[in-house]
């Protein structure tokens, strides 16, 4: 592990200061493993600094993302408080490399989950769910990875905004979703683009999180992944989620 120690440190420090790096393993020599230790190294620098880790993301987790970037494995990253924006807020462009944005649906956790688990004991630890959008912003140079590289990356996230949490009473399987940017709509489609149903992102969250020694916790946030394709967004745009029957999640970048 120590010999990836530069990488972590360049990763962290592209991720902190907002600036590109080199892919430094476009000839395929990094396994996975290697490349989640890195992510999780790169996340206890930030724990070092103060962050708290308040949960997990999916990615990959829909055709159309998968599609998009040209890579197909469901791929996990870690979030912390840091990284979540107030739902309305402003968010400054400066924050981020060259940021993307993606519509997404949101668990909050009310019991631990861990391990194999089925969709009922999944359904049974959700307290809330919520419309989400997820600002990506890879470090890498013009966007570009490898699996690894993105894993490596904590899965190019960077920032998300939730809005507000309705308990799991609704079938949420089949949502319709818009996303806009300055009242104009970017991206349509459905949760059901996630996996067939959301709920089997949360499944696989708790089985690798568990598999990465860190369960998921009552209390986390769990990110079900991009449900349509990523749109690039730039300062003085107002992006907005419209979600059926969870209403909206939106901010503003200044
Ligand atoms: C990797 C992150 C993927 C999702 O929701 O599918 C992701 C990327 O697209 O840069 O967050
Ligand atoms: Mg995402």
């Amino acid at each position: 592990m120590s010999a990836h120690q530069d990488i972590v440190a360049t990763l962290d420090d592209a991720a902190r200061f907002a600036h590109e790096v080199p892919q430094f393993d476009t000839q395929g020599s990094l396994t996975l493993n290697d490349a989640y230790a890195i992510q999780s190294a790169s996340i206890q620098r930030r724990i070092g600094r103060g962050e708290q880790r308040v949960g997990v993301k999916m990615g990959f987790t829909s055709r159309a993302k998968m599609v998009q970037m040209g890579l197909s494995d469901v791929i996990w990253g870690r979030l912390t408080d840091a990284m979540q924006i107030e739902e309305g807020s402003d968010v400054p462009r400066a924050r981020f490399v060259h940021p993307r944005v993606e519509p997404e649906i949101a668990f909050l956790l009310k019991k631990p989950l861990s391990g194999r688990v089925t969709g009922a004991e999944a359904l049974a630890a959700v307290e809330a769910i919520a419309p989400a959008l997820e600002v990506i912003d890879s470090r890498y140079k013009d966007f570009k990875f490898t699996l690894p590289e993105v894993i490596a990356d904590n899965a190019s996230s960077s920032g998300f905004v939730v809005g507000g949490w309705h308990a799991p009473t609704l079938d949420f399987r089949n949502l319709g979703l818009v996303m806009r940017i300055d009242g104009r709509a970017v991206q349509a489609g459905s949760t059901a683009a996630l996996l067939g149903d959301p709920l089997r992102s949360l499944v696989a969250a708790a089985r690798v999180s568990a598999a990465a020694g860190e369960p998921l916790q009552a209390g986390w946030i769990v990110l079900a992944g991009g449900a349509t394709p990523a749109e690039w967004i730039h300062a003085g745009q107002h992006i907005a989620l419209q979600m059926q029957g969870l209403g909206s999640a939106s901010f503003q970048m200044v």
